[in-house]
């Protein structure tokens, strides 16, 4: 374990070699080459093959949804599902998120109207949102940021009221429930990552989940072109489809999905355990009577507390190969396509983005290196200086 004291003796970094947010997740790798050798057996790369519906067979039990379908990453997998339900015009989100949310709307004609955010969820404010409806909006993409379900029942309820579709970027919440239930299950539909940094992964992959049989039916003939029969086009698709060896890949994670969430959880407790009496630093909490993956450990810094600000804090980690990142800055309504978005005055996204800052977490991670991360974050939160000089 490193002490407070053991820090100022530091003269190489704190580690040696870089710790990443984001590092994957990897299950029983002999069982991954085995399907390997089994792809290379049957000649059979992609298009539905064997793996990818064993795949989606799994999935869909264990979200416990009526369809759960593979596709190659979770941003074609929301441009196929706006498409599928017919969004057009306008459509609802929150800037607090990956780039990809809006860039799924934007890239199909779409206006992205950006929504700010409760600053106790880091999700949609349900009070907000209803301004922002005008006569074109068709729709509101909620994000269950972190793997934190939005306000669901309030937002059903809205876009019953208003006549609006309402699906949900549920790309950090695979494994995550809600009133318990699987998140999955809610919305017209719900769309999963599975990408190389998401605590469960397919190298790149995602999943559109949903319990309405002509939505499954659409979204299956739209991810393969528009096929309904060999040399039938029915649609104009897209090719949205997962690979054999992605499939193998997401088999492969489902066996470990237990062991993956386990550790997350043990890791996220001991973040908390040893950063909660550092003043101004706190770790974004996630719903205990809830199923959760637990991949996202998130700090919000108050600079005035802290002493520091989370620019400064996340330089000071870097120096020490802590590769801490800030997720998401800036909002996506400050980013270069959406500036001019009339919708940009979004007071509590701008204070959340300078303030938050995720730590590295998953099977990459120990005890010992939470516990030195958070021994250097307490020592420089005691300094009002730059604390790597001093180190
Ligand atoms: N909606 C939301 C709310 C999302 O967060 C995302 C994706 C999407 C939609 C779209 O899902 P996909 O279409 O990707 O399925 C990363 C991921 O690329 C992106 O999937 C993720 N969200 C986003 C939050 O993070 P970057 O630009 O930050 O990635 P990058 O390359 O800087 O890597 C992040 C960290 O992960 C680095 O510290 C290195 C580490 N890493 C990364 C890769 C790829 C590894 O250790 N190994 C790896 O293989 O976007």
């Amino acid at each position: 374990m490193v002490k407070d004291s053991d820090l100022n003796e530091l003269s190489t970094p704190l580690f040696l070699k870089p710790l990443h947010v984001g590092r994957p997740n990897v299950g029983n790798r002999d069982r991954f080459l085995k399907r390997v050798h089994e792809i290379f057996d049957q000649m059979w790369f992609t298009n539905g093959g064997i793996l990818v519906q064993q795949f989606e067979k799994e999935l869909t039990r264990y979200l416990g949804v009526k369809h759960c379908i593979p596709v190659c990453n979770a941003t074609l997998g929301l441009e196929i599902a706006i498409r599928a339900i017919g969004m057009q015009a306008e459509v609802l989100v929150p800037s607090f998120t990956f780039v990809a949310t809006p860039h799924s709307l934007a890239w199909q004609g779409i206006t992205p109207v950006f929504c700010d955010v409760n600053p106790l969820t880091h999700n949609l404010d349900i009070r907000k949102i209803e301004k922002k409806i005008t006569p074109r909006t068709t729709g509101i993409i909620g994000v269950h940021v972190w793997g934190n379900a939005c306000e669901i029942e309030a937002l059903t309820e809205l876009a019953k009221r208003r006549n609006l579709h309402l699906i949900f970027d549920a790309a950090h919440a695979f494994g995550c429930s809600h009133q318990g239930k699987m998140i999955g299950n809610f919305g017209a539909l719900e769309v999963f990552s599975f990408h190389a940094t998401k605590f469960f992964n397919t190298f790149e992959g995602g999943a559109i989940a949903t319990n309405n049989d002509d939505l499954a039916a659409k979204i299956r003939l739209m991810k393969n072109f528009g096929f309904s029969a060999m040399d039938q086009v029915i649609f104009p698709g897209t090719n949205g489809k997962m690979t054999e060896i992605a499939a193998a890949m997401g088999l492969t994670s489902l066996e470990s999905i237990n062991e993956f969430i386990a550790c997350n959880k043990r890791n996220y407790d001991l973040y908390r355990q040893c950063l909660q009496s550092v003043p101004g630093i706190k770790v974004f909490e996630h719903p205990s009577e809830q199923r959760h993956n637990y991949q996202y450990v998130i700090l919000e810094i108050n600079e005035d507390e802290f002493k520091m600000n989370r620019d400064s804090l996340m330089e000071a980690l870097h120096s020490q190969n802590v590769l801490a990142r800030r997720y998401f800055f800036p909002g996506c309504h400050q980013m270069k396509p959406y500036q001019t978005n009339p919708s940009a005055h979004l007071e509590q996204t701008d204070a959340l983005s300078s303030r938050v800052l995720s730590l590295p977490n998953g099977t990459s991670v120990n005890e010992r290196d939470i516990r030195a991360i958070a021994s250097f974050i307490r020592k420089c939160g005691k300094q009002r200086k730059n604390p790597t000089k001093e180190i």
